[in-house]
């Protein structure tokens, strides 16, 4: 059993926080972040994540084994740094690393021993070796260790948890992965070690390349059996009967959330780096910023003309009982609907916060048209279908209206 490390994470959003207390429960966690008032909030016991309770927070920080900090001269003596900081995309699509070499930048000027240096953000094979470590030695001259073991969060998700999802750890080095290995074994059952940075790295790109692809091909056909008459669910729920060589996927409105709309404009973009093309991905990504688009030309034969028209948008969280809108199709099917002349509003009970028109009670017959963009459990379908004179539902969890 290995002995209690000190550890610092580097950012504490959905990533980096769910780590700090799973990591904490066996090692001394620091949680490093630039957000003051995040930081003030967690060492008061507030947690700004759903999968965080704030109970078992405030017990972490009075039994002294979590801490957070904004200030980089307390996170100098660390056994471990681990980075888990947004990999976003540029106004270009392109791989946003900014605030990946931030958080090396940081490292380097105030690790004061050889450490433990662990990238969980997601990015492209290679990052830790050309980008992490060549920054941290340009800085720094102490000799520090280097692996890579991609997050893989699901927010919201009880099923799988830091605790028993296999965790890939590729190093540099046998005792960089044996130092990996001994510290995701404190807190996690499953560990699968790789044989490079890069093999981490990449897997973890496809695995979220494989939804974004699937996801577009199901929604490419969807309209196709939609110009057939046939209905899709039915379809894919007949496919899914076959036991072996098939998974099921769903036609939506289009891909949100922080994951899949990103992660693989990360791998086609080493990849034209490297000369290839990854026609499949740019694909995808077409066909699947284009669903909004479809969405509302479904809804114009329903409409006619949508000039002058009120719909409503029921759901603007990029998925069902999460309150997240990041990369939300919502966002995109609002903004066609405004191109076309019409008055958008939304409901939502979970999202606080989103564009303007935000309605909060609803009344019967309101709205020419109600688009079910996300339905959330706790979401009362009866009555927001009462709002509108017609509907149409992204979601397949809708009965008796035009669906996609
Ligand atoms: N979506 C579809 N059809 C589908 C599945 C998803 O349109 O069949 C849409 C969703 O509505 C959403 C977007 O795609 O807008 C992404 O959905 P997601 O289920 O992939 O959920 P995410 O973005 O939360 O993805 C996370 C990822 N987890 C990590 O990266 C660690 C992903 O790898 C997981 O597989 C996924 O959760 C999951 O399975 O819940």
């Amino acid at each position: 059993m290995s002995a209690s490390k000190k550890v610092v994470i580097i950012g504490q959003g959905y990533v980096g926080l769910n780590l700090a207390v799973y990591a904490a429960r066996k090692n001394e966690v620091i949680g490093f972040d630039l957000n003051t008032e995040l930081v003030a909030d967690l060492n008061t016991g507030i947690s700004h994540i759903e999968d965080v309770q704030d109970s078992e927070l405030e017990t972490l920080v009075s039994d002294s084994k979590y801490k957070a900090t904004s200030e980089a001269e307390e996170i100098s003596d660390a056994d471990v740094y681990v980075i888990a900081v947004p990999t976003p995309l540029d106004a270009n699509r392109e791989p946003d690393l900014k605030y990946v070499e931030s958080a090396a930048e940081i490292i380097a000027k105030n690790a004061s021993k050889p450490a433990l240096i662990i990238n969980e953000s997601t990015s492209y094979p290679g990052t830790l070796r050309e980008i992490i470590k060549r920054k941290i030695e340009d800085i720094s001259q102490i000799k520090h260790l280097y692996a890579a073991s991609p997050e893989r969060v699901d927010p919201g998700r009880k099923d799988f948890t830091q605790l028993n999802t296999p965790r890939l750890i590729g190093a540099i080095g046998d005792e960089a992965l044996h130092q990996a290995k001994d510290f995701y074994s404190t807190f996690c059952n499953e560990i699968h070690l790789v044989s490079s940075p890069e093999v981490a790295e990449a897997a973890k790109l496809f695995e979220n390349t494989f939804r974004q692809v699937n996801i577009a091909l199901v929604n490419e056909f969807a309209q196709i059996t939609n110009e057939l008459r046939i209905p899709i669910r039915e379809v894919l729920d007949a496919a899914n009967t076959k036991p072996y060589g098939f998974m099921k996927f769903n036609p939506g409105p289009g891909v949100g959330g922080h994951c899949i709309p990103v992660d693989p404009s990360y791998l086609s973009f080493i990849a034209e780096k490297n000369g290839i093309s990854a026609r499949f991905i740019d694909l995808a990504n077409k066909v699947n910023l284009e669903m909004p688009n479809y969405v509302l030309n479904r809804t114009e034969n329903i409409l006619g003309d949508l000039k002058g028209k009120k719909i409503l948008i029921a759901g603007v969280s990029y998925k069902a009982d999460i309150a997240d809108v990041r990369e939300t199709p919502a966002e995109l099917i609002r903004n066609e609907a405004l191109a076309r002349g019409a008055e958008v509003f939304w409901f939502d009970p979970i999202v606080e916060n989103w564009e303007p028109g935000k309605v909060l009670n609803l009344e019967k017959n309101s709205y020419d048209l109600v688009i079910f963009q996300t339905v959330h459990s706790t979401m009362n379908v009866e009555d927001i279908r009462n709002s509108a004179k017609f509907a149409f539902d992204c979601t397949g969890k809708v009965a008796g209206v035009e669906s996609l």
